[in-house]
């Protein structure tokens, strides 16, 4: 199978190594110097990349392979992987500054890279640039030739700067007041900038950005009248399957248990638009409301769970399991017109992959 994560994991190898020896190849720096770089990031790369569940990168190589029609050579094999991990780095990078800007302590059933023992606060902000900036190095290795390389560097300098907006929204950065964060206002918890800040945050990187990426591989441009109807179509389709996805992470983070999710939730304490709350706040009477005035976006173990007891109380899971049905649905339907029918596969791939996810 072209989606194997053995394989994709060796692929993996092959970047870091290469990372690893241009480190050592650095100018005007000593041996032991270069040493202590490269045992730093041989101990950063393996524990902030891979370890997830890949998705994003496998979907490239899906993608590929549905618009070749056909198995994959040797060679477009190792090219996609290449673009597969580089879309793993760029979440390596938002992961690891996300875990800060959230105050998370958990992440793929580990420390957060930043609450690592001889990593600290300031280690993690830079290494979060120097994943990023991984990124190019290797794109510049493997694509400086290839007839797409700037059309797929600027698919990740898009996409970085669309989550940064995202992830600018979702830290509620806007409005403040006085040169300070404003205090919290509920009525901000509204489905419109819920919908908004998803968009952003999510949507394009984890799922438009794969998708995008094996279009441009495989030759696709966005100025062409073919070209233009595909990516459009892929954006059309990983907006609806991102929406759904950041909504199910939303609920995860409150109901699942920590152990199968692989991180501790943190959505209440620091006070984000989630889907729970948006929906929540439409439900509520006069006193409910009062919970989440009193409790929500606040560090207290009590408040959590009265905040957690009231999402239950409005009955959420349930109306939560009905989206996901009418979701289920409404992308199958949206799949189904999709022109090439080959290409249909990659989204059925995707959704696949998320109806029903626990993690
Ligand atoms: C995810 O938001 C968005 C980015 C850009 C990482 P999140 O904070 O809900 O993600 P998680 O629940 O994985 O921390
Ligand atoms: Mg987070
Ligand atoms: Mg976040
Ligand atoms: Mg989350």
């Amino acid at each position: 199978m072209s989606t194997d994560k053995d394989r994709f994991l060796t692929i993996f190898n092959q970047i870091s190594s290469s990372l690893l020896a241009d480190i050592q190849s650095l100018p005007g720096l000593s041996d032991s110097l270069k040493s202590q770089l490269t045992t730093y990031y041989s101990t950063c790369l393996p524990y902030t990349v891979p370890g997830g569940k890949m998705t994003r990168g496998l979907t490239v190589i899906k993608g590929v392979e549905v618009l070749k029609s056909r198995p994959l050579t040797d060679k477009e094999y190792t090219d996609a992987a290449i673009l597969g991990w580089q879309v793993e780095w760029l979440q390596a990078f938002f992961l690891v500054a996300d875990d800060i800007m959230d105050g998370s302590i958990t992440r793929r059933g580990q420390p957060c890279w930043y609450q690592r023992p001889n990593v600290t606060q300031d280690n993690a902000i830079n290494d979060a640039l120097i994943l990023e900036n991984m990124i190019y190095q290797t794109l510049r290795r493997h694509f400086k030739g290839h007839p797409s390389y700037v059309g797929i560097l600027e698919l990740f300098i898009d996409t970085t700067y669309r989550t940064e907006i995202g992830q600018h929204i979702d830290t509620n950065g806007t409005p403040y007041a006085e040169g300070k964060r404003a205090p919290l206002d509920l009525g901000r918890f509204t489905l419109d900038r819920y919908r908004g800040c998803v968009r952003y945050k999510t949507s394009y990187y984890s799922f438009y950005l794969s998708c995008a990426l094996a279009l441009a591989y495989c030759g696709y441009s966005q100025d062409s009248e073919e070209g233009k109807a595909l990516y459009g179509k892929a954006e059309e389709v990983c907006m609806r399957l991102g929406e759904y996805f950041q909504i199910q992470d939303d609920v995860l983070d409150a109901f699942a248990p920590p152990e199968v999710l692989g991180k501790i939730g943190t959505d209440i304490e620091d006070a984000k638009c989630s889907w729970l709350v948006c929906k929540a706040l439409e439900l509520v009477n006069e006193d409910q409301k009062q919970i989440l005035v009193d409790h929500y976006g606040k560090h207290e173990e009590e408040g959590v769970k009265k905040v957690k007891e009231l999402y239950k109380e409005l009955k959420l899971e349930e109306l939560y399991h009905e989206y996901e049905e009418e979701q289920k649905k409404a992308c199958d339907e949206l799949i189904a017109s999709i022109e090439p029918e080959s290409f249909r596969d990659l989204f059925t791939f995707l959704l696949g992959k998320i109806y029903k996810r626990q993690k």
